[in-house]
């Protein structure tokens, strides 16, 4: 992509109304607009970067056994009523009526209506388990939308529900989403500790949140500081993690906390996901029976398991900058490469620029080229801002000995190479 045909509406100036670091990039690295108070257009470079978590929890999603569907965001109130949250769950909901006066609301979560659909179509332990997931907007209308994408009112939720036969195999499935959640969040570039919570308006006696640790997070957690140690890079490591303490504030109580005063941990947390069992809450007023092998009619046992995509990116962000802007860990990155010509007056060193250009898309790396004429500076500091893990810098050195300056934006190191040994680099 050429940014001179791009549509990047950076910002020099901090923006004087938000009030931490993420919401303030993504303002400044022109990613989201606000539309209104907690909505937010996604602007071209902060769409790609949700597209890109949405790919990766989908992806993980697909290899722990989801399957995809697309519900609705508009719901009727009729289903809320059947499961009783239509008046429990309060003014977070929005309600409006449709032109024949029927109740409606912009969903902000989908038990009822899965369970409605499961129900219709699944009626044998032949058919389960079943986890069925999808990635829609949600509205909730918080009391106090802040932070930019962190609490919105309309959001993107990964969100995911699991019907079992019984209660063992429930819980197998809980402990599937768990896992992968951690594959997740690693994926992302992101350590979360999965912390014991409540279960909310969302109902239930098992859940776990996973909270990312960041001096702007809004839940107060406390841990075993060999969650600091722990490498969620292996099986083994993810299965020690269901072992160790941690728990939310309202979940943590000092006198019967397990972990020694020297070994826990009190920090901030940003929580990124959250995950329910809660038996037959919604298939019993949905009438989701299944029938056992022994000709039985039970009702499916179900949990939840939620995401919060649009969240992440501010979460991210919180965990990956530095005073100059944002550090893209690689995975979701909006481009990989952030090509800038320095020397926009000089003839070969633009065409050079435009080669190196040419030669990237060839290979399919992703990348942003600041074509513009404008000062070096200012190209550099606008390139540290959105934060792309590469930049590529051609200057006199580039017509002179056939070299590019490489800058790699996580450690601030610079090598002089050429074209090819980076792409080499690059592609491994
Ligand atoms: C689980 C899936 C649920 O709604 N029902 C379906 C369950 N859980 S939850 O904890 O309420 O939400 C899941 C995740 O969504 C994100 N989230 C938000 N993101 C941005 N703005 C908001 N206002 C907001 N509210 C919730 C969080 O990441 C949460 O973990």
């Amino acid at each position: 992509m050429r940014l001179s045909q791009y549509y990047l509406p950076t910002q020099r100036e901090t923006p004087a109304d938000a009030q931490i670091a993420s919401h303030r990039l993504m303002l400044r690295a022109g990613m989201i607009y606000q539309s209104t108070s907690g909505i937010y257009t996604w602007l071209p470079l902060g769409l790609r970067v949700l597209r890109k978590i949405e790919l990766i929890v989908r992806e993980e999603m697909d290899k722990a056994g989801g399957i995809e569907l697309l519900m609705p965001t508009i719901q009727s109130a009729e289903v809320w009523q059947r499961s009783g949250r239509y008046d429990s769950y309060g003014k977070e909901m929005l309600r409006f009526k449709d032109r024949h006066d029927r109740e409606m609301l912009y969903g902000p979560t989908n038990e009822e209506l899965i369970t409605e659909v499961f129900a219709q179509h699944i009626k044998s332990y032949r058919d389960l388990p079943k986890n069925l997931y999808h990635t829609q907007w949600k509205f909730r209308d918080e009391i106090r939308p802040r932070f930019g994408v962190m609490r919105g009112r309309e959001f993107l939720m990964k969100d995911a529900y699991s019907f079992d036969i019984d209660y063992e195999s429930a819980k197998k499935s809980y402990w599937n989403m768990f896992e992968t959640y951690l594959k997740i969040f690693k994926r992302l570039g992101l350590t979360a500790i999965p912390v014991r919570a409540d279960s909310g308006a969302i109902g239930g006696d098992l859940s776990h949140e996973f909270q990312i640790l960041a001096p702007a997070g809004e839940s107060t957690i406390y841990y075993d500081k060999a969650f600091d140690l722990v490498d969620f890079d292996n099986e083994e490591s993810i299965t020690q993690v269901q072992h160790l303490y941690a728990a939310a504030d309202e979940k943590h109580d000092a006198a019967s906390c397990p972990v020694s005063t020297e070994n826990l941990r009190q920090a901030k947390g940003i929580e990124v996901g959250h995950i329910f069992y809660f038996g037959t809450k919604y298939s019993e007023p949905f009438n989701a029976k299944i029938t056992t092998p022994d000709g039985k009619q039970v009702f499916a046992e179900m949990g939840s398991y939620g995401i919060g995509v649009s969240r992440l990116v501010g979460a991210i962000i919180e965990a990956c900058f530095d005073g100059e802007g944002i550090k893209w860990p690689t995975s979701v990155a909006p481009f990989q490469v952030g090509l800038i010509c320095a020397k926009t007056h000089d003839p070969k060193a633009v065409g050079f620029a435009d080669a190196v250009y040419a030669k990237l898309l060839e290979v399919g790396v992703e990348v942003l080229y600041d074509d513009r004429d404008d000062r070096p500076g200012a190209k550099f500091a606008n390139m540290d801002l959105i934060g792309l893990p590469w930049q590529v810098i051609v200057g006199s050195n580039a017509v002179e000995k056939g070299v590019i300056e490489i800058k790699q934006r996580v450690n601030g190191s610079r090598q002089e190479l050429d074209l090819t040994s980076f792409i080499n680099q690059l592609v491994v």
